[in-house]
């Protein structure tokens, strides 16, 4: 085979793309708005996973360019980053130039790859004209309502020396620190007020997600139906939150969270001292970890009235009730609910059993919680009523007495935006005795970091004074500026907007090109984001339609999520794990179409693959042998029927499956078209639709043939091929899938002969003869393969096996 010059080919075309500007797209025809999830631009340089991710958006962003669509096909950088700022303090530079230089690097290997971004789309969110209108939109969402600031427990990750947002709280873990628990600090701080869109977040019929993320996403809001009942304690009213009002009568005590703000209100003299003991042991919980840790509690002296008998009720504290969720404080009822039983359990509380299983008694010894369905007992007038039927009753009955009304709950928080570190978005608040905290005017957009400042511990921002000392907006008095940033997820929570318009200095986009390219019609990443980067993205949208800046509700109409992608081990690729394989070495090794061909050839891009040495020779070999032969290739005036079916079967199949991403399909039917173009003369027409339909996976060595064999560049900007489906032969089709089957029959006889054989006698019905090749089928089987119609006299058939003939079905004989 001839040696094929990649590097030459790679850069020759790259250059022309660039170059042309062929990629780059204005608002103009029927758009489509292909996005991969921006990365984070880390010093340590593209690794296989994006490349993985890119080389699956770039072939369905060519894909749709061919077939017409004004494709939107951009790339940027998550700039911003607790990460860039560790990284810059260990290395000894400043963020800002540690970023830089990982985004540049970030721009040439992508570029290697051979992806079709517009690249004068850029856009880098630690750059002051992108987060300019982060603080725009902080503002604004502060006008509406959106934004507020208050004192709350907040998760606290000592490592990222920073509150996290309960999103980025996973497991009681921080979730860039899987091994560092999340403490629990009082601290003031600033909210967007995500609970307002609840209602609206959970509504995904519109979606064409995966079912698993959206499954997710209405996990973790978790919308909860039930009554709110008002307990009486000291005389002060204390709602509380159930979704079981039917059995109130089985409460036996009541739980406060150990971090509920009130808590010290409930706390008697006499209880003082131990439940302070009590407090330190348990010092840090986190809502996840609530559940699993042992149930402990304290009593706190002081007693509840239950609204419906006036029964006096102990309340206990625990660090099982979540202080942030219904009111902070349950009733608990041992025989109902688990958890509480196993809590009664410990501390002798009094257990009642107040729903009866259907036809079985009530037990003496209740060895774990009943939380089945049942009747009503020790109910006092609501004895005998199916639960159900119970819970709207005693609703309605605390409803009349104003102690207790229908309410939903969701397990949404709003999302906590303050970070205490230096590389990240200004908050545009300045703080004045006088008049509290102020926003900054808009025209003083943007706050800018300031980039002498001396890092050390925490945040360099709160003793940098030239940014901290400023004048207050209102009364011109001293004032402070906020020191705290915003989580680097604001940034990405609109950064697929900014790309419609990114050059424009007045508004954060123009909102007439938004709605020309909005919605992302086709969004490609991980599946990890699903319960932040996705919630907070689509709760943007639905608040800047409603500031009136948008006309969609949702940012990303179809979702792909691509498969995870491991090492040789088996495990996941990981730098710590040490079986991490880099795409440009994998580039110079072989070629980027190689490589490109290599990640979605191998599976399904939706499963998990383990990185294969020899399945990348093998993808290389086949590059080297679709550039080699088809330049081989002598076009004739017309191609054969066979190809013309074949041809047209293949471009209907391989465009069903770009559509669906399933690529790896596609690629087992150009491998079987590059056969069928060796063996049958083919028209240059056909040829080029050959090379147009492998171009979307290996663009480069596609515009080589596509300029060997005469043409102007680009392929990559030429129509796709039209299927004609009545050039696709079924009967054609047919014949060689019972000459396949008869190989394949044949094959699995040899196998068990252990190849014992000469000579191959096959029979079949007269009219099928003329389905069969003999010649074609000794050169595949490697056999000397005779055919014969039963009904032909003078055939070889010494053991009769022409009567087991059968239409489609021959009969065999192997001697
Ligand atoms: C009495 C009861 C009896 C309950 C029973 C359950 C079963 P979901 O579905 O998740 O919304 N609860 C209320 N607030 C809580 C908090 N802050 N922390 C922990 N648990 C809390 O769960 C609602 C149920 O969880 C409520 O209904 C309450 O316990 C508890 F047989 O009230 B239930
Ligand atoms: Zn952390
Ligand atoms: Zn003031």
């Amino acid at each position: 085979m001839k040696q094929i010059n990649f590097k030459k080919i790679e850069k020759k075309w790259q250059d022309k793309w660039e170059t042309s500007k062929c990629f780059q797209v204005s608002e103009k025809g029927k758009k489509y708005y292909i996005l991969e999830m921006f990365p984070y631009p880390s010093g340590s340089g593209l690794h296989m996973g994006h490349a993985f991710n890119y080389t699956i958006g770039d072939i369905y962003a060519r894909f749709k360019r061919m077939q017409g669509f004004n494709v939107l096909y951009p790339m940027g950088y998550d700039s911003f980053g607790l990460p860039a700022e560790n990284a810059s303090i260990k290395e000894k530079t400043h963020p800002k130039k540690y970023t830089e230089l990982a985004i540049s690097n970030f721009i040439k290997q992508q570029k290697a790859l051979g992806l079709s971004y517009d690249w004068t789309r850029l856009i880098k969110t630690s750059d002051p004209e992108y987060y300019k209108w982060n603080q725009y939109f902080f503002l604004k969402f502060l006008e509406k309502d959106l934004v507020y600031r208050k004192k709350a427990p907040v998760n606290f990750c000592n490592k990222c020396e920073t509150v996290l947002a309960n999103e980025q709280v996973h497991n009681g873990k921080c979730w860039r620190h899987t091994d560092t628990e999340v403490e629990t600090k009082q601290l003031e701080q600033w909210f967007i007020k995500t609970t307002k869109y609840a209602d609206e977040l959970l509504k995904t019929d519109k979606l064409n997600w995966p079912e698993r993320i959206k499954a997710m996403q209405k996990n973790w809001i978790g919308k909860s139906q039930g009554t709110e009942i008002i307990f009486n304690i000291n005389n002060e009213k204390w709602p509380v939150f159930t979704t079981r009002p039917d059995t109130i009568y089985g409460v036996t005590f009541m739980v406060i969270s150990a971090q509920h703000p009130k808590l010290n209100q409930l706390v008697t003299k006499k209880q003082k001292s131990v439940v302070q003991e009590f407090l330190k042991k348990i010092k840090s919980v986190s809502e996840k970890d609530a559940d699993k840790l042992n149930k402990l509690g304290v009593f706190t002296g002081s007693y509840a009235i239950n609204p419906i008998n006036n029964e006096k009720i102990p309340i206990y504290a625990s660090n099982f009730v979540i202080a942030d969720y219904g009111s902070g404080m349950v009733m608990a009822v041992p025989a109902h609910d688990q958890r509480d039983f196993e809590f009664a359990k410990k501390y002798k509380i009094p257990i009642k059993q107040v729903i009866k299983p259907k036809d079985k008694s009530i037990s003496k010894n209740l060895k774990e919680a009943y939380t089945g369905p049942g009747h009503l007992r020790n109910s006092e007038g609501f004895n005998g009523l199916y639960y159900e039927e119970a819970m709207n009753h005693i609703t309605i009955a605390l409803k009349e007495k104003k102690l207790g009304k229908p309410i939903i709950q969701y397990k949404l928080r709003d999302w906590l935006i303050s970070r205490q570190r230096y590389w990240g978005t200004p908050i545009p608040i300045i703080y004045c005795n006088k008049c509290g905290p102020v926003p900054v005017p808009e025209k003083d957009l943007p706050i800018k970091l300031p980039e002498k400042v001396k890092f050390g511990k925490g945040n360099p921002l709160t003793t940098n004074k030239q940014f901290l000392e400023t004048k207050c907006p209102t009364c011109n008095s001293k004032a402070k500026r906020e020191t705290d940033t915003m989580d680097t997820f604001f940034d990405s929570s609109w950064y697929y907007l900014r790309y419609t318009d990114n050059k424009n200095n007045k508004q954060p986009f123009n909102p007439k090109k938004a709605k020309y390219w909005m919605p992302v019609d086709q969004y490609i990443g991980g599946a990890e984001h699903a319960c932040m980067h996705l919630i907070y993205a689509r709760f943007f949208t639905k608040a800047l339609r409603d500031l009136k800046l948008l006309n969609t509700d949702e940012p990303f109409i179809n979702l792909f999520n691509q498969g995870m992608l491991h090492g040789e081990d088996g495990f996941v690729m990981a730098k710590s794990r040490g079986n991490v394989i880099d795409p440009l070495d994998t580039i110079k090794k072989h070629n980027v179409d190689s490589l490109r061909l290599f990640l979605v050839s191998i599976a399904s891009p939706d499963s998990d693959f383990n990185w294969n040495a020899k399945g990348i020779q093998g993808s290389s070999k086949l590059i080297n042998k679709f550039f080699n032969s088809i330049k081989e290739i002598k076009t004739a005036k017309s191609s054969s029927k066979r190809l013309e079916s074949k041809l047209n079967r293949a471009i209907k199949e391989i465009t069903n499956n770009i559509t669906n991403f399933k690529y790896n399909l596609a690629i087992i039917k150009l491998r079987e078209l590059l056969e069928a173009f060796l063996q049958e003369p083919a028209s240059k027409k056909d040829l080029e639709s050959f090379i147009k339909l492998l171009s979307p996976f290996c663009p480069h060595i596609s515009e080589e043939l596509w300029e060997s064999i005469g043409n102007k560049p680009f392929i990559s900007l030429q129509p796709w091929p039209k299927v004609e489906e009545n050039k696709i032969d079924k009967n054609l089709e047919e014949q060689e899938q019972t000459e396949e089957n008869l190989i394949s029959d044949i094959r699995n006889i040899l196998n068990l002969i252990k190849n014992d054989a000469k000579n191959i006698y096959i029979y079949v019905l007269p009219t099928e003869l003329k389905n069969y090749n003999e010649k074609k089928l000794t050169e595949k089987l490697e056999k000397t393969i005779k055919v014969f119609a039963v009904n032909d006299k003078n055939k070889y058939d010494p053991e009769n096996k022409s009567k087991k003939a059968k239409p489609n079905k021959p009969g065999i004989y192997i001697e």
